[in-house]
């Protein structure tokens, strides 16, 4: 098994708190609870790197874990998470909005989605707007264990239509029983090299 030596450097709330570093950066990005933080841990092989929770809005800040010297993984609260003040929700644009345009050493950004019911509205706005600033996307349909076989293909292929990603590219993901996190490791390091 591959071992990461991964840290977290910083839960940061604003630019002035970005690590001052330049290494290669990937970026989760997806609704509230849909499982980002979950997938960082399974992807460096950690059971609890990331913060998971049972309940909504578990990250609240961009947390960025530095792996083996070589690539940091920023972890990002989810959004559509309806228990936050207006206050919180400008800041969280606000943060969101200062990292995806300005961070340079930004290479992809993993758009995670829920297997079962597909991209959201939110989804789809994100998955726009990231394209709109030029960085790249990997989608990942992420609770695959909790779909059968025919789920899996039939919701595999509406992602691909409302997200116009061809559906091979689309992986297929479970941080229950790890499926995909070889096929996500490898694309993500077409990206790191
Ligand atoms: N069955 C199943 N449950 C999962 C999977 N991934 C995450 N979960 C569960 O979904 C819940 C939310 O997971 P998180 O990883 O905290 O989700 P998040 O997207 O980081 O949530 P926020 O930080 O609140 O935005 C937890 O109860 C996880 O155990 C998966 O692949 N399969
Ligand atoms: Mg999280």
């Amino acid at each position: 098994m591959e071992y990461f030596d991964a840290k977290l450097l910083i839960s940061a709330a604003g630019k002035n708190q970005w690590p001052d570093s330049e290494l290669p950066e990937i970026v989760l990005a997806g609704k509230s609870n849909v499982g980002k933080s979950s997938l960082i841990n399974t992807l460096l092989n950690r059971k609890s790197l990331a913060y998971v929770g049972k309940t909504p809005g578990k990250t609240r800040l961009l947390n960025f874990y530095e792996v083996n010297q070589q690539f940091m993984m920023v972890d990002v609260p989810g959004y559509g998470f309806a228990q936050r003040s207006q206050k919180e929700l400008i800041d969280f644009g606000t943060m969101m909005e200062d990292y995806f345009s300005e961070r340079k050493q930004l290479r992809v950004c993993i758009q995670i989605i829920d297997l079962r019911h597909g991209p959201s509205k939110d989804d789809l706005v994100m998955l726009d707007y990231v394209r709109s600033n030029g960085i790249p996307v990997l989608i990942v349909a992420t609770k695959q264990d909790q779909c059968n076989q025919s789920e899996t293909s039939k919701n595999r292929k509406m992602i691909s239509e409302k997200c116009n990603v061809p559906m091979n590219q689309i992986v297929l993901f479970s941080s229950k029983t790890r499926r995909g996190r070889d096929e996500l490791m490898e694309k993500i390091e077409a990206y790191i090299n």
